[in-house]
């Protein structure tokens, strides 16, 4: 790998790819071409990952951006017995292009899908970070075949926000949302800050949210989303998954550009999911 910004690494026993600019610090592992850290420069770590992650590619990676795609939740339907949130996450990828630039750095990865996977699925994936002082993630979804597809996916950010009893999330007032929990429609009242297990389903194309934490104020942007999903396990869920440390939702919060409700991407159609994050 021969680029200014750009080291081959590992974390655990998965290969990835550090980035060391002027502007910001990243890595991104190629197992489930996850984001796993991104911190601009004079600013800390915007992301969390679990100290209890389980980094040998036999499962998805607990924190950073998990992909969910090309489905979001259970698998249901023909998916049925397959696992949560798609296969994106539990594959490797490889890097397909990179530019560099004193101003910004962008990596476009893309999932090693076998032929029966590629084939089945239908529908082709390209992941573009877009990296400067802030982060810019957007999933490119093409239909090269003959038959629509169904697609639902999300941009399964976690946050690091250090004290989630210090933690503010605006832009959502007044929103319906499911609730996962009480499996209630219900709408939001006021700004959102969490105090228990919190599971929701904004249905929102609301192109603008903020995360308030005692780290930080971090603007998230998106775009090619009808949700906007926000989860919190809390103490007895954290408990519940050994690759998410007992402590760890403290210091969390999701917050996921999202489709939950089938897309169906027409033969020839393309379509762009985003999420950015900036430093307020
Ligand atoms: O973020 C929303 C959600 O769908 C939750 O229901 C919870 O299951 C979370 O994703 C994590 O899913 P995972 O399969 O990564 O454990």
């Amino acid at each position: 790998m021969n680029y200014k910004h750009i080291t081959a690494s590992t974390i655990g026993e998965l290969e990835s790819i550090r980035l060391n600019h002027p502007k910001f610090t990243a890595e991104v592992c190629l197992f489930g071409g996850q984001l796993l850290s991104f911190a601009p420069k004079a600013h800390g770590e915007v992301l969390w990952l679990s100290n209890t992650a389980i980094l040998d590619g036999s499962k998805p990676i607990r924190g950073g951006v998990p992909i969910c795609w090309p489905w979001f939740g259970p698998a249901l339907g023909v998916n049925a017995g397959k696992a949560q949130h798609g296969y994106a996450r539990a594959v490797d990828w490889r890097v397909e292009s990179v530019i560099e630039s004193p101003e910004k750095v962008e990596v476009v990865l893309a999932p090693n899908f076998s032929e029966q996977l590629s084939k089945e699925i239908g529908l082709t994936l390209k992941a573009r970070f877009l990296f400067s002082e802030s982060v810019e993630i957007q999933l490119v979804s093409e239909n090269n075949g003959s038959a629509s597809r169904p697609l639902s996916q999300a941009i399964h950010s976690y946050f690091n926000v250090a004290d989630i009893d210090n933690t503010q999330l605006t832009g959502l007032e007044g929103t319906d949302y499911f609730d996962q929990l009480t499996r209630e429609n219900k709408k939001q009242q006021g700004e959102i800050s969490i105090e228990q297990a919190c599971d929701r389903i904004y249905y929102t194309k609301t192109a603008e949210v903020e995360l308030i934490s005692a780290l930080r104020s971090l603007k998230i942007e998106g775009c090619g989303h009808e949700s906007i999903v926000v989860w919190n396990p809390w103490q007895q869920g954290a408990k519940n998954m050994a690759d998410f440390d007992d402590t760890g939702f403290k210091q969390m919060l999701c917050v996921e550009m999202a489709n939950t409700r089938d897309l169906v991407i027409a033969p020839g159609e393309t379509h762009l999911l985003s999420q950015k994050i900036s430093i307020q």
